[in-house]
């Protein structure tokens, strides 16, 4: 059943000791606030230069590094849309991230991967909506494939920690 390979938990996505953690990144994977500017601090300079050679990353792609100094072996970066009324096929692109960070998870055949809440910080994503389509890009993911295993929603807010838990009540 893919609902039992998923799990809800609240916390700081760089202290997870998972294969893999998803970033929030920009486009130009240069790192910042938010959380990208946390895994970026605790994994060390080495995952800047390593980003620096990847160049970059449009908005709905995830592209996959080392993790460094992190408990995580990997890093995926992903680069959710600005959200600016939901008239811009934002959906379409966060939903994209999702599909894309899993695709990259099994292509390494990554057994266990954390997301936190893409586009819900300074991209201003509505949580409920953004709760949503992370749950349903994924179980429709887990539907069809064996890879990763177990998929971890890392949720840093109460609220959405919440959102997580009652909508996937609502879906199981
Ligand atoms: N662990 C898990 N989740 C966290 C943590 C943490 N340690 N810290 C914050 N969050 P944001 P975005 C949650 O703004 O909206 C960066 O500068 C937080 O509660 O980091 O996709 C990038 O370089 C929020 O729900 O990402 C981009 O320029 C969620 O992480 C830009 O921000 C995402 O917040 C990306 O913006």
């Amino acid at each position: 059943m893919p609902h039992n390979r998923i799990e809800v938990v609240q916390g700081d996505i760089t202290k997870l000791s998972v294969d893999a953690v998803v970033t929030a990144a920009n486009e130009a994977l240069s790192g910042g606030g938010g959380v990208d500017g946390a895994i970026h601090r605790a994994a060390g300079p080495a995952l800047y230069e390593e980003c620096r050679t990847i160049g970059i990353c449009p908005e709905g792609e995830a592209r996959l590094t080392n993790g460094y100094l992190l408990p995580a072996r990997y890093v995926i970066h992903t680069v959710g849309p600005v959200w600016d009324g939901g008239g811009y096929r934002e959906a379409e692109t966060l939903s994209s991230c999702y599909r894309r960070s899993l695709e990259l998870a099994a292509d390494t055949e990554i057994q266990s991967i954390a997301f936190l809440c893409v586009a819900t910080g300074v991209y201003l994503f509505p949580r409920p909506l953004a709760c949503e389509i992370a749950v349903t890009s994924t179980l429709a993911w887990l539907e069809a494939n064996k890879l990763p295993q177990r998929v971890v929603f890392c949720c840093f807010e109460g609220e959405d920690y919440q959102l997580y838990m009652d909508y996937l009540d609502m879906v199981r």
